[in-house]
C-alpha cells in the first residue's frame, strides 16, 4: 500500500505469487478517489473508544467484497492551531454558566478520516475486523509443532505486502531506515495504522531482510546479532527522524503475529497501541534477554494468548489439548 495514491507501478506492486490474494479483479486501488463503486454491507466492528468503525462492502463489477476501516485521525499541536485560527464553524449545543458544548466543523484538510480498505478481503480478513469475544490458549511446542505449524500450512495471511516493501516495490518513499544486509538486515516503515504525523500514535514496522524467519517461535540465540541491530538501529533512526527517544518507545513482537514474517512493532509508550496487552505483546528486549540466559527458549516455552473464540485455531487447539488430556 502506498502512501502516494497518485504513484503507482501496477505491474510490481501486484502480488504474483501463488499464495497471493489476487483474484483476477481489478487493482482497485490504482485509481481510487471516491467511494463511488461502494455499498455498504454490514458493520463488522464499531469501537467508540478507538473511534474506528470497520465495514464490509461490496464493490461494483467485484465478485469479492471489500474490508474498509474507518478511523478519526489524531489530533497534532499544528491542526489544533489551525482549527482555532481558521474558518472552523460551530454550532452550539447548550450553554450554562461559563460551559459551553459545540459541534466544530473545521475546514476539509483538517477533517480527514483515516481510511483503510483491504480488497479482495478474504474470510480471514473479515473475520479479523469483526467485533468477537477472546479466549486465552497456553501453546506448548509440542501444539505449536503439532496443531499451529499444520494451521498455518492450511491458513496463514499472504505476506506479499512484506515482501513488496523489502523489494522496494511498494511504500519506498516511506522508508526511514534500511539496513540491507541479508542476515541482519531490516527495513523501518511507518506502520499502516499510523498517519505519519502524530508523534502520540507513532507507530512504525521493522521487517527483516531474512526470509523463513516467521515469528519469535524460530527465534534462537544465533539471531541474537540482528534483534539487537534492530533495535539499536531502529531507536536511533526513530530519535533521528521524529526526536522521539529509545525511553519512549514500545519496541515489541507479537505472538501470535498475524503476518508470519519475521517483524518488530515500534510505538510511542503514550500511544495505547492496538495489540500491546499482556497475552500478544513481547518485549523485544525481553526477547534478547531470554535468548541470552536459553538459546532455545522459544523453542521450549510454552507461550500464552489470546485469540478470537470463533478463530479455526482455537477450535484445534482445544481439541489438540482434549485429545491429549483424554488419553
Ligand atoms: O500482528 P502483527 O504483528 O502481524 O502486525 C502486523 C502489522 O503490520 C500491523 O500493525 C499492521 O497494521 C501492519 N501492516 C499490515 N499491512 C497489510 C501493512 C502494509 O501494507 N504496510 C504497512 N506499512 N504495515 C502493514
Amino acid at each position: 500500500m502506498s502512501s502516494d495514491a497518485d504513484h503507482h507501478e501496477p505491474e510490481a506492486k501486484r502480488a504474483k505469487t501463488e499464495d497471493s490474494n489476487n483474484t483476477g479483479d481489478a487493482d482497485i486501488h490504482l485509481d481510487l478517489k471516491d467511494f463511488a463503486k461502494f455499498k455498504f454491507g454490514e458493520v463488522l466492528k464499531e469501537d467508540p473508544v478507538r473511534k474506528t468503525l470497520a465495514l464490509k462492502a461490496t464493490v461494483d463489477g467485484s465478485t469479492d467484497p471489500a474490508v474498509v476501516f474507518l478511523e478519526k485521525s489524531a489530533f497534532t499541536e499544528e491542526c489544533g492551531k489551525k482549527i482555532l485560527e481558521s474558518d472552523t464553524t460551530l454550532k452550539q449545543t447548550f450553554h450554562n454558566d461559563i460551559y459551553g458544548s459545540y459541534t466544530g466543523f473545521p475546514q476539509q484538510e483538517l477533517n480527514g478520516v483515516k481510511v483503510t480498505i483491504i480488497h479482495p478481503a478474504t474470510g480471514k480478513h473479515i473475520a479479523k475486523f469483526s467485533a468477537k469475544e477472546s479466549i486465552i490458549v497456553n501453546e506448548t511446542p509440542q501444539l505449536y509443532k503439532d496443531v499451529l505449524l499444520e494451521h498455518l500450512k492450511e491458513s496463514a495471511f499472504n505476506v506479499q505486502w512484506v515482501y513488496n516493501i523489502l523489494e522496494h516495490r511498494s511504500e519506498q518513499e516511506r522508508i526511514v531506515c534500511e539496513d540491507a544486509d541479508p542476515e541482519t538486515g531490516f527495513v523501518l516503515v511507518p506502520d499502516l495504522k499510523w498517519d505519519g504525523e502524530s508523534l502520540e500514535s507513532l507507530y512504525l514496522q521493522a521487517l527483516v531482510h531474512r526470509r523463513g524467519l516467521r515469528s519469535i517461535r524460530d527465534l534462537t540465540a544465533d539471531h541474537l546479532p540482528l534483534l539487537r541491530n534492530i533495535h539499536d538501529k531502529g531507536c536511533e533512526a526513530i530519535e533521528k527522524k521524529y526526536g522521539v527517544p529509545a525511553s519512549e518507545l514500545r519496541v515489541y513482537f507479537h505472538y501470535q503475529p498475524s503476518y508470519y514474517h519475521l517483524h518488530v512493532h515500534f510505538t510511542s509508550v503514550q500511544f495505547d497501541a492496538p495489540g500491546t496487552h499482556v497475552g500478544k505483546a513481547h518485549f523485544l528486549s525481553t526477547v534478547i534477554n531470554n535468548l541470552e540466559l536459553v538459546p532455545d527458549y522459544y523453542q521450549r516455552a510454552t507461550l500464552t494468548y489470546y485469540l478470537p473464540r470463533s478463530d479455526p485455531l482455537a477450535d484445534k487447539l482445544r481439541r489438540a489439548t482434549d485429545g491429549v488430556s483424554a488419553e
